[in-house]
């Protein structure tokens, strides 16, 4: 018996210490270790053993038991420690590679524009109002002194949705409102940036285009208001050190009305490819509100006086930032996006 132990000992020692991976291991366990093992057979043949025998053969038994349980739980870590290692190698990370980048988006030129346009008009006390897109007839050109069949109506010019509404085509519709709204109070001075929309489309026309358009109204506005005004806004935007030219012409909500030229910021003046060797670029429309106007949304001409202007923010942001074509303000490709991504930072 004492022999048959000692060989099933050996035997499953080198079986254990063959053994290559968990597999093999366990395998050897039930082999020897388990309720159908060969050890368990021999504890459950010790019936047929004397007294005297039976505790030194039951304990020789539990000594291999317990010697080959330790062998295999050596082993088993062994594979824990050796697989242990292998993972840390696999997965190891250099943590000194640069790490992957973030994509920032990045200001539109358009919105850095009406920003600086607001926070200027902003500090000399005009409050930024803004109006529906899709208008009526009524604010669009009806209160802006453009009665029926004014060319500036032309179906030709205009989105309309139906007969009634269109899609604005200035926001002096927004000032129009503002004047209703305020019911004859004063001083109104507000900007009123946003969407236009026209039948265009080109390099230098987009069907849609963003304007702002400025009105004060009060007691004794004059010209000289507005020349002061437009002067401190064009110097702002565009470079301290220019002229403004003020030429006559004609708007339907003014009367008079003129044409605002800055003197070529490319060329200083001399004649260059910008201004077509004119030295001056025009940059906005103006004029002191037309009596109608006032009239129609409730302040009386008698008492009150105002001007209005108006400029397009997409011409401002391509003369800012150097852009040749105007859809590219609308078409939101990153490529030309991500230029921008360092302008303020
Ligand atoms: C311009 C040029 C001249 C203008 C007039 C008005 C209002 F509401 F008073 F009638 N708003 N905007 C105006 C005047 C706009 O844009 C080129």
């Amino acid at each position: 018996m004492k022999e048959e132990i000692e060989k099933i000992k050996k035997v499953a020692l080198e079986e254990i210490e063959k053994a290559t991976n968990a597999k093999e291991l366990e395998d050897a366990r039930v082999k020897y270790l388990g309720k159908k093992g060969e050890l368990t057979a021999v504890l459950r043949g010790m019936g047929a053993l004397s007294a005297e025998e039976r505790p030194i053969i039951g304990s020789l038994v539990n000594t291999v038991k317990t010697e080959l349980e330790q062998k295999i739980d050596q082993k088993e870590k062994e594979y824990e420690i050796a697989e242990l290692n292998r993972k840390l190698k696999e997965e190891t990370i250099d943590i000194t590679l640069p790490s992957t980048k973030i994509t920032r988006g990045s200001k539109h030129p358009l919105n850095r524009i009406i920003e600086e346009v607001e926070d200027l008009f902003v500090s000399m006390g005009y409050d930024v109002v803004s109006g529906p897109e899709l208008e009526t007839d009524e604010y669009c050109f009806e209160r802006l002194n453009l009665p029926k069949g004014h060319p500036a109506r032309d179906m030709q010019d205009s989105f309309y949705i139906t007969s009634e509404y269109l899609l604005r085509t200035q926001t002096s519709a927004v000032q129009a409102r503002t004047m209703m709204a305020n019911e004859g109070k004063t001083p109104i001075r507000v900007i009123c940036p946003g969407k236009t929309y026209r039948r265009d489309d080109d390099a230098t026309h987009s069907h849609q285009f963003s304007q702002v358009e400025g009105l004060v109204i009060d007691k004794n506005i004059s010209l000289a208001d507005l020349k002061g005004t437009l002067e401190v806004f064009v110097r702002k935007m565009l470079g301290e050190n220019l002229e403004l030219r003020f030429r006559p012409s004609y708007f339907p909500f003014t009367e008079p009305s003129y044409e605002v030229d800055v003197s070529c910021f490319k060329c200083g003046g001399k004649g260059c490819n910008l201004c077509k060797q004119t030295g001056w670029i025009e940059v906005l429309g103006s004029g002191i509100v037309h009596p109608n106007v006032l009239k129609m949304n409730g302040y009386d001409p008698e008492k009150y006086s105002g001007f209005a202007f108006g400029t397009g923010l997409d011409r401002l942001a391509m003369f800012k930032y150097g852009i040749t074509d105007i859809r590219l303000l609308y078409q939101n490709d990153v490529r030309f996006l991500n230029q921008f991504d360092r302008c303020d930072r």
